[in-house]
């Protein structure tokens, strides 16, 4: 262990002042929960005075949460900490000088979605400002998802570059990556398991402390900084990869006639210890800040840590990255099965007005990054179709109009698609649908399996489902 830093954690005693860089999906609940711990005396929130979130430092101090769509008892836990003076919002980083423990929660896009190279300005501008008022005896922890090496590497670097300081003498450097799911941010940060690893064994430690004390059923898992961006990418890329095998099962049951929802449920009969199968759901895609990118971190952290020593069969493929490219080419397959749908009845996508339900990349949320729903729309588009949108939680999109009344974007539909099982597309009434789209032969196509397939066939439907290879040649209705 580390005499030195460990020395300077001594002397500087319990953890009782903690920051929050990033007031985003992650940063808010942790700061919230930090600031509900009573040892803990002071919680900020850092948040730039940035045009696009500025607004959310005098939203989240006077209590309320910037954060939109069903977030069970975060309002009144920032209420509560607020009110409390437990919890304060700024945009003024020299408090950091202040603090016993800073915690980065920011993301990592991708710079475009072509090279899939991370863009990591933000996070490195939030390294920079936390590295300029660091101080001896500080603990700093990175929650955002980052490519292996990361912590240790660049971000080390930042810090001591900026500070003076170095890490693991002078202050504990540690990874705890975030495994929240919008929806029961509160509930994960609380349940779940919290990977602990730091660069020694003493930021481990301090870590440790710091995150402790908001965990109710979740423990802390300790390990070093680079097995734990490992464990965070690989839970991803693990997800990812069970979603494409159902994906491409799909695809092979549509191929071959078969209902996919029947293999699923004949395969997860298979119950009991090391024989149950991971089945997930196959869909219209896989959107999301998580799973469309961290394969790739976990691809460049092998090829940057491991390079010369990986040993994999030449000429192959990562499964890793084969599993992302299946799950890219669903909106692909929903363009071809409106297609398809669309020259049943005489028409093709060109001139077509393709009603799409649903843009946030999961159901019942505002979530609108990276949604599958996204390279269709530019797709159909392309291919002459007239699109227009609807979803019920997603406010605004810049350079996309989301419509919020349902009726108005099914009228005079020639399609309607279904990207998203937002809970209300499941109540959706063929009879209703169809004097919407103003035609006898509308069609749909159901990406996320929220309707029955039956109901709108027998109303004149031309129906097409993922996985549906059971109804997908259905005759049409008299
Ligand atoms: N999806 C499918 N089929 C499935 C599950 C999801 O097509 O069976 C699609 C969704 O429609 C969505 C995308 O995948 O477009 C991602 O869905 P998700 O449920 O994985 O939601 P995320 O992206 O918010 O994933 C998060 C991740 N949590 C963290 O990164 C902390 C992931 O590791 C969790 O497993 C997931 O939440 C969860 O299960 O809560």
């Amino acid at each position: 262990m580390s005499s030195h830093v460990s020395q300077k954690i001594a002397e500087r005693g319990a953890i009782k002042k903690i920051g929050v860089v990033g007031m985003g999906y992650v940063g808010i609940p942790a700061a919230m929960l930090f600031a509900d711990v009573v040892q803990f005396e002071k919680v900020y929130g850092f948040q730039r005075e940035s045009a696009t979130s500025g607004y959310k430092i005098e939203m989240l101090n006077r209590g309320e949460s910037p954060l939109k769509g069903e977030e069970p008892g975060l309002e009144d836990l920032i209420e509560k900490v607020v009110d409390a003076g437990k919890f304060e919002c700024t945009s003024d980083f020299s408090r950091i000088a202040e603090l016993d423990a800073v915690t980065l929660s920011i993301q990592t896009p991708f710079l475009n979605k072509r090279d899939l190279l991370p863009n990591f300005s933000a996070l490195k501008e939030g390294l920079k400002n936390v590295g300029r008022y660091l101080r001896p005896g500080m603990l700093v922890v990175l929650e955002s998802t980052v490519t292996p090496g990361t912590t240790a590497g660049f971000a080390r670097e930042i810090l001591e570059k900026e500070s003076g300081l170095t890490a693991g003498t002078d202050f504990a450097l540690a990874h705890a990556p975030e495994r929240v799911m919008v929806g029961r941010l509160l509930r994960n940060l609380r349940e779940h398991d919290r990977i602990v690893g730091g660069i020694d064994e003493a930021s481990t430690l301090r870590a440790t402390e710091l995150y402790s004390p908001i965990l109710t059923t979740g423990k802390v898992i300790p390990m070093s900084a680079t097995a734990a961006e490992v464990t965070k990418t690989t839970e991803n890329t693990f997800r990812d990869l069970q979603i494409a095998a159902m994906n491409e099962l799909a695809l092979y049951c549509e191929a071959m006639g078969i209902n996919v929802y029947d293999v699923r449920t004949g395969v997860d009969s298979l119950k009991g210890e090391g024989i149950t199968r991971a089945m997930l759901w196959p869909g219209a895609g896989v959107g999301g800040h998580c799973l469309t990118k961290d394969t790739y971190h976990l691809e460049r952290g092998v090829q940057v840590l491991g390079k010369d020593l990986l040993d994999y069969p030449a000429g192959e493929p990562s499964l890793y990255v084969l599993a992302r490219h299946v799950n890219d080419f669903m909106p692909v397959h929903m363009l071809n099965l409106t297609r398809q749908g669309l020259k049943r009845v005489g028409k093709q996508l060109s001139g077509a007005r393709i009603a799409l339900l649903g843009w946030a990349f999961i159901a019942n949320s505002d979530d609108a990054r990276d949604p599958p729903s996204e390279p269709f729309r530019e797709q159909a588009i392309t291919a002459g179709a007239r699109v227009v949108v609807h979803d019920p939680w997603v406010r605004s999109v810049p350079g996309v109009e989301i419509e919020h009344d349902l009726s108005r974007v099914l009228s005079q539909a020639d399609a309607v698609v279904i990207f998203t099982g937002h809970s209300q597309y499941r109540s959706l009434d063929p009879l209703t649908v169809k004097k919407l789209c103003e035609t006898s032969r509308p069609v749909i196509v159901d990406g996320r399996n929220v309707i029955d397939p039956d109901a709108f066939i027998r109303n004149g439907f031309v129906y097409k489902g993922i996985g549906r290879g059971d109804k997908n040649g259905h005759p049409l209705a008299e």
